[in-house]
C-alpha cells in the first residue's frame, strides 16, 4: 500500500518513490513540518524549571544541578536531567558544517536533519536496579514517558524542522545511588497510531509521521552531500538525479547533483486499520531499539548519538537512503542502531550510535 497522501512536497515525494523502487514493504514517507508548536520561544521552559541551565552549555554547569540522589524533595522524588549529545565522530555536530569522511566510502556531508524520540529512560542503581524517570510534562518536547530529541536548528542545510532544539530530558526520580542509565528509542505502539492532528506535542509533527498505520519516523538522520559528474555518471543512482535540487556548475561545465541520504526508522508491517477504527495492535518489526550503558553519572556525562555511526556502511552519495523499507539501504543503519532489520527486535550488541561520554 502506497501512503503517498502523506507526501506534502514534490521533491520528498521523488526521494521516497526512489526508494521504494528498492523497497518490499509498504512505503514511508518524509514530510516537512507544517506545526508551529516546536518554534514556540519557551519551548526549553520544561528543561530549565528543575534549576539554573542553559540547554546550550548544560555541561559546564553540571555542579549547580540538583543532585540525582539524596535529597528527598517532598513527593519522595528528585529532579533529574539527563543530557543528549550529537557528534560526527569526535566532533560536535551542528547544522551548517561540514564534515568529510562520512559513510563508506567516506565523504564530505553537511547535515540536514537529526531528531530522534527516546521512551521508557530509566536510570540504574548501583544494585542494579532500574528507577523510571518520570518525565516533566511540559507540554512542547515531553508526553507521558515520550521525550523528542532535536538536534535540526533550521540553519545551514537543516530546513526539515523548525529553529528549536531539545538536548536535555527533564525528570523525576526516586532517590538513589545511580550509576547507569537505559532508554528506548521510538514511540509506544499505544501512542504511535492515531490522527496526528489529535496527538499532543511533541508527537504532532508532521515531519516525523508517516500515516496513522505506520505511526511516527522514531529516528531521522538526513546528510546532504554534493555529488561531482565525475562520480555521477557511475553509480546505480535512480535517486539523487531526480532530487530537483540546484545542481552547481563544476569547472568543467558540468552540473553536479546534491544527494539526500536519509536515515528513516519507525515500525513496519503495522496491522490494523486506525482510520477505520481497527486499532493497530502489532507491527511485525517494531524497530524499537534498547540501549543500556552500565557507567553514567547524570551530573557528569551526557548520552552522545553519533551521525558518522549512522552512516557507517552506507554510501551517502549512491542513493536516497533508508526509509525502513529496504534491505539494501536498511541493513547497515538498522545494525549500527541496535536493530534487526530482519524482525525489528532490538540488537543491542550491534549498536554504535550511542555511547556515554
Ligand atoms: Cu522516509
Amino acid at each position: 500500500m502506497l501512503e503517498v497522501a502523506m507526501y506534502t512536497t514534490r521533491r520528498d515525494l521523488r526521494i521516497c518513490l526512489a526508494a521504494a523502487s528498492l523497497a518490499l514493504a509498504s512505503l514511508p514517507g518524509c514530510g516537512d513540518d507544517t506545526d508551529e508548536s516546536g518554534d514556540r520561544d519557551d519551548s526549553r521552559s520544561g528543561a530549565t524549571q528543575a534549576g539554573t541551565r542553559d540547554a546550550g552549555s548544560a555541561r559546564q554547569d553540571a555542579a549547580q544541578r540538583p543532585p540525582a540522589a539524596g535529597s528527598t524533595a517532598d513527593d519522595g522524588v528528585v529532579p533529574v536531567t539527563i543530557d543528549f549529545e550529537a557528534k560526527v565522530g569526535s566532533k560536535e555536530f551542528a547544522c551548517g558544517e561540514s564534515y568529510s569522511n562520512v559513510g563508506t566510502p567516506g565523504r564530505q556531508i553537511r547535515p540536514v536533519d537529526l531528531r530522534f524520540y527516546v521512551h521508557d529512560l530509566r536510570l540504574i542503581s548501583d544494585s542494579g536496579e532500574q528507577a523510571e524517570v518520570e518525565l516533566e510534562q511540559d507540554e512542547s518536547w515531553q508526553y507521558r514517558n515520550v521525550a523528542l530529541i532535536d538536534f535540526e536548528d533550521g540553519s545551514g542545510e537543516c530546513n526539515l524542522g523548525d529553529t528549536a532544539t531539545h538536548k536535555q530530558v527533564a525528570g523525576k526520580v526516586a532517590p538513589g545511588r545511580y550509576t547507569g542509565v537505559a532508554f528506548k528509542v521510538g514511540i509506544p505502539l499505544e501512542l504511535n497510531h492515531s490522527d496526528l492532528s489529535a496527538q499532543p506535542a511533541p508527537l504532532n509533527k508532521s515531519s516525523l509521521f508517516w500515516s496513522w498505520n505506520s505511526g511516527h519516523l522514531f529516528f531521522v538522520a538526513t546528510s546532504r552531500t554534493v555529488v561531482p559528474l565525475d562520480d555521477d555518471a557511475g553509480t546505480a543512482d535512480a535517486g539523487s538525479d531526480e532530487h530537483g535540487d540546484a545542481g552547481t556548475h563544476d569547472a568543467d561545465g558540468g552540473v553536479d547533483s546534491i544527494n539526500d541520504h536519509f536515515t528513516h526508522v519507525g515500525s513496519t508491517g503495522c496491522e490494523g486499520n486506525p482510520t477505520a477504527g481497527v486499532p493497530v495492535e502489532r507491527c511485525l518489526r517494531p524497530n524499537r531499539p534498547e540501549y543500556t550503558f552500565a557507567d553514567f553519572d547524570p551530573q557528569r556525562n551526557a548520552i552522545v548519538v553519533d551521525f558518522a555511526e549512522v552512516k557507517r556502511g552506507s554510501d551517502v552519495a549512491a542513493n536516497p537512503g533508508c526509509h525502513a523499507s529496504a534491505a539494501e539501504t536498511c541493513t547497515a543503519p538498522f545494525a549500527r542502531l541496535g536493530i534487526d532489520f530482519a524482525d525489528g527486535s532490538p540488537t543491542p550488541e550491534t549498536q554504535t550510535v550511542f555511547r556515554v561520554e
